[in-house]
């Protein structure tokens, strides 16, 4: 692609980095490094464990999707493994684009043979011998790094025929790229594009699980959550889960962003408060107040000022009206443009919107207009815009319509935005 690939973004943690543990301490194109870091012991541990006493395992850490859903990732390897029809495939959902995510960026540039040791995990627990990575068109650095990484797996027995000496296991990655098109971080707009269609979703169910790529049994992945497994399967689920809350296990990244003293990727436990998630990045500059952090990404929620004492969980979030989404937390304060960064939500929906169904490709447009009124004119849309939206989230074939009201909606109930 014609981008330039950019300076990484930073890394912080709390109570100690185990996602990003090897990030910026092991040269990211040696294998060797890798190992001596503690890499391939995981899959050592589950080629001696067993296919279904990995699933378990990822099943009882309570592993819940890290793309934004929050979806129990142990249901999806057991309803995969369990289809008897092959060939079961595996996509790791590379494509991150949620505007202010760049955790899995750092991941796949700091961190890639833990990628694919998560994915050779995962590939033997379901039964997968293909699996494809879906990468963000605009993530050079990753592609060569990845690429490098698959080469020398190649050439060391850890990918291809009979890996790390076990015999009758074969497992290969492919890397699809993406060309810039946010919808085509949805899971089965994925299968289209690596199918060689137009990257448009598919109506779920049937879920990919039993239908996906190429029409078979598929697991789909983020990286984040891919690379926890590794965790799971040396620390055991039980000392995963000893950090978090109940409901949702393991260390999480968030993105920090906006008006903030230190932006970039923080690692801490799910259930630290986002008060102390601020503070760690230096809250707002001095002499500026918050006005308020949109949680979750551009389909998120606005928390306040006065809300600050949320405790990062899925629970928690779902409570607050918000979502932890991908992880983003952009911050605004009271210099920020609070209208004009909406209508750019809204200009983001209708630009990202595939077209295919008439309730999200109207629908955005219609918002955007409204929001421009507003702006204007400053005219009451409100009662247009809960119209809009309701439609969208209610009859939209996928996520994308169905969240696009969201932060917009957020923004005028919690905000009092676009009065
Ligand atoms: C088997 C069932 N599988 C659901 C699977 C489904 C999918 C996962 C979640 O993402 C989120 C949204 C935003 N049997 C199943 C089942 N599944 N029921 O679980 O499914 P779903 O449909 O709830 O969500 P989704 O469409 O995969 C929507 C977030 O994505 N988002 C943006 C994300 C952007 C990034 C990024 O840039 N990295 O992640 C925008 O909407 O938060 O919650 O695998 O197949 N009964
Ligand atoms: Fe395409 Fe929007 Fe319909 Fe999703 S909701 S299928 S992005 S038109």
């Amino acid at each position: 692609p014609s981008v330039s690939e950019g300076a990484p973004p930073v890394i912080h943690q709390k109570d100690g980095l185990r996602l990003l543990r090897r990030v910026g301490v092991v040269d990211p194109s040696s294998l060797d490094d890798y190992r001596a870091a503690g890499g391939y012991a995981a899959l050592r541990n589950a080629l001696r464990m067993g296919k279904a006493a990995v699933i378990r395992e990822v099943t009882d850490s309570g592993l819940l999707g890290r793309g934004g859903a929050a979806f129990p990732t142990g249901r999806k390897w057991a309803a995969t493994a369990a289809q008897p029809a092959g060939p079961h495939y595996l996509v790791c959902n590379a494509d991150e684009s949620e505007p202010g995510t760049f955790k899995d960026r750092v991941l796949l540039e700091g961190d890639p043979f833990a990628l694919v040791e998560s994915m050779t995990i995962a590939a033997y627990a379901i039964g997968a011998t293909r699996g494809f990575v879906y990468l963000r068109g605009e993530y050079p650095r990753a592609l060569r790094l990845l690429r490098n990484a698959l080469d020398v797996c190649r050439e060391r027995g850890f990918l291809g025929a009979d890996i790390m000496g076990h015999q009758g296991f074969s497992f290969d990655i492919e890397i699809r790229r993406g060309a810039g098109a946010y919808i085509c971080g949805e899971e089965t707009a994925i299968f289209n594009s690596i199918e060689g269609f137009r990257g448009e979703p598919r109506t779920k169910p049937p879920f990919p699980v039993e239908q996906g790529l190429f029409s078979k049994p598929t697991v789909v992945n983020n990286v984040e959550t891919l690379v926890n497994v590794p965790l799971i399967l040396t620390e055991g689920a039980v000392a995963y889960r000893s950090l978090s809350t109940e409901a949702s296990a393991g260390p999480k990244l968030f993105c920090l962003s906006g008006n903030v003293e230190r932006p970039g990727v923080y690692e801490v436990p799910f259930g630290t408060s986002l008060r102390e998630l601020l503070a760690m990045a230096g809250g707002v500059a001095e002499g500026r107040t918050l006005r308020a952090i949109l949680l979750g990404g551009a389909a998120g929620g606005f928390v306040r000022p006065d809300e600050l004492d949320l405790p990062l969980t899925f629970e928690d979030a779902r409570a607050a009206k918000t979502t932890l989404g991908s992880g983003v937390v952009l911050v605004l304060d009271d210099l920020a443009d609070l209208g004009g960064f909406l209508l750019r939500i809204a200009e983001f929906f209708r630009d990202e919107s595939c077209g295919q169904c008439v309730p999200c490709r109207i629908g955005t447009v219609r918002q955007e207009e409204a929001i421009r009124r507003v702006l204007a004119a400053k005219s009451d849309e409100r009662p247009l815009l809960r119209e809009v939206g309701g439609v969208m989230r209610d009859s939209s074939i996928c996520g994308l319509g169905q969240t696009a009201w969201n932060a917009i909606e957020s923004a005028i109930d919690r905000l009092g935005a676009l009065q």
